[in-house]
């Protein structure tokens, strides 16, 4: 039928039209992205719909999320969003085939509500609205070219339905390339690989005590006492890693402060860089998990920093920010009385890996991550426990969230098939702040037995164990506990890591031949 304005409106199958609108949706997510790298990279509509799931999925749907899915969550994330965008795709689709007005308009209100939602983001700035709307107003204008046909060629019933899928293909090709620009572009803009690796890093005046990771070679399968960056564990919430160059890169320091700091990276480097070993631990690590690592750090001391801002007496909190608004609360006393408290630069005597905090995050020991490690740290608030929170403690998880005395069995492996014999039992162990005295392992329900260590480096660092079993044969199970320095037994008692660290034994069960 022809319109007053010289269209026709198509009438394409219902799945044509599903994959249609599915295209035009494509195209809304491809140009926002496009336009997002002149902005900010996440206020892309990708970006904030996958960050606004992250922040409002409920507590127990992330565990088992984390749980199903572990390091692949993420990938859990877009794949879920993936499947959520089709269904509404085919709701559009289906709409527009009987109302294209109507369709059009759903496809808008689905932008705003992105908008609105990329103005809710931590790091946002009115011009956040922008991707979305551009992005939207593209989408909708290709929705629209995809069912109107100028009215004369709409009478031939042939080309139309070829012309369809020619400009169905079109729209979804234009979607694909405007993401892969802002990819590439993006990626050109903010040249992080290249400042990294034009980074010297700072001469350390006070060395870190050097290392001899005597068990390393002898116990083949045990976690090396220093943990390479590329095995080291990751996590964080940043959908999209921040890219800061050091020559963006400013620190603040204010609140209840004397005097507000704001330092860029070459006043950072003018200052006195220390060095530490520091085993860094995620409250969400399971009983046996691999959410620990010990790594060399190199920085600036925190305490350092902090009196040069002198805080109030009052201040109880230090609030850190990361520049994509990640927050976290550490007691001012665990950064002033500690000199290994640091703004850290480097991991394991190269620039921080963009991962894990380039160009600069924080190290308090002692602590959990999610209350002291924050990455690309660009602000520090000294505030007050009655009067802040951040980002997991909103959340439910604890205020205060000392590292827990834990210990772990590397090697043999779960369930392995063993020779009847001796038989080596190794692993590490760790109580940040205390210091691990002793590990024991039981096999069965028999005594336990002292393991060896080795050498203690610091109390801040764990521990590598090994025991040598005489394995009789049958189905065994292998138990480990530490005792840590204050002589404290690591408890029995199972606890799940919500809301302040896991508790409990590892075990394992081995077959003997
Ligand atoms: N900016 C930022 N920093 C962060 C986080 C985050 O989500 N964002 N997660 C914290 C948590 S929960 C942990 S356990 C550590 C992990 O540090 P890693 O990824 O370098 O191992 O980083 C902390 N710092
Ligand atoms: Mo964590």
């Amino acid at each position: 039928m022809a319109r007053p304005f010289g269209f026709t409106h198509r009438h394409p199958g219902r799945l044509a039209a599903s994959a249609a609108a599915a295209a035009a949706a494509a195209l809304v997510l491809g140009v926002g992205h496009l336009v997002a790298v002149f902005i900010d990279p996440v206020s892309s509509p990708f970006f904030v719909l996958g960050a606004t799931v992250v922040d409002h999925t409920p507590k127990w749907l992330k565990d088992s999320a984390i749980r199903w899915f572990g390091a692949n969550d993420k990938l859990a994330l877009a794949i879920t969003m993936a499947a959520v965008m089709a269904v509404a795709a085919a709701m559009i689709g289906l709409l527009a085939r009987r109302h294209l007005a109507s369709a059009a308009g759903l496809l808008g209100a689905l932008g705003v509500v992105v908008a609105g939602a990329a103005l809710l983001r931590p790091t946002a700035t009115p011009l956040f609205v922008v991707p979305a709307v551009i992005g939207s107003s593209v989408g909708i204008a290709a929705l629209c070219a995809l069912f109107l046909v100028p009215a004369e060629s709409g009478r031939q019933a042939g080309p139309t339905r070829r012309g369809f899928l020619l400009a169905l293909t079109g729209v979804a090709a234009a979607a694909v390339a405007a993401g892969a620009a802002g990819r590439f572009v993006g990626a050109r803009l903010r040249d992080i690989a290249g400042d990294r690796a034009a980074f010297v890093l700072p001469r350390v005046t006070a060395p870190a005590l050097p290392v001899t990771p005597e068990m390393d070679r002898v116990v083949p399968g045990l976690t090396r006492f220093i943990t390479p960056a590329a095995n080291f564990y990751r996590v964080d919430t940043a959908l999209q890693l921040p890219s800061l160059t050091r020559a963006q890169w400013r620190l603040r320091i204010h609140g209840m402060v004397e005097r507000e700091i704001r330092l860029d990276f070459d006043e950072l480097s003018a200052r006195r860089a220390v060095e530490s070993l520091i085993t860094l631990t995620c409250v969400s690590n399971e009983v046996g998990g691999d959410l620990a690592g010990n790594a060399l750090w190199t920085g600036y001391r925190l305490s350092d920093l902090l009196a040069e801002a002198g805080p109030s007496p009052e201040a109880d909190m230090i609030l850190s920010r990361s520049v994509d608004g990640f927050t976290a609360s550490t007691p001012t006393a665990a950064v002033l009385g500690n000199p290994d408290a640091l703004l850290a630069v480097a991991m394991n005597g190269e620039p921080l890996p963009v991962a894990h905090g380039y160009p600069a995050r924080m190290i308090v020991p002692g602590l959990y991550g999610y209350v002291s490690a924050t990455k690309w740290v660009v602000d520090l608030e000294l505030t007050r426990f009655d009067r802040a929170q951040a980002y997991w403690t909103e959340r439910g998880w604890a205020t205060r969230a000392p590292i827990k005395t834990s210990s772990r069995i590397d090697v043999p492996a779960a369930f392995a098939e063993l020779n009847a014999g001796p038989v080596t039992v190794a692993g590490v162990a760790w109580a940040q702040g205390r210091g691990i005295d002793a590990v024991e392992i039981q096999v069965d329900d028999g005594p336990w037995q002292p393991a060896t260590l080795a050498a203690a480096y610091s109390l801040d660092t764990w521990r590598q164990w090994t025991w040598t079993w005489d394995a009789s044969p049958g189905t065994h199970a292998l138990r480990v506990r530490a005792v840590d320095a204050t002589g404290s037994v690591q408890t029995d008692a199972r606890t799940t890591p919500f809301p302040d660290g896991a508790t409990g034994r590892h075990s394992r069960v081995v077959m003997v031949r």
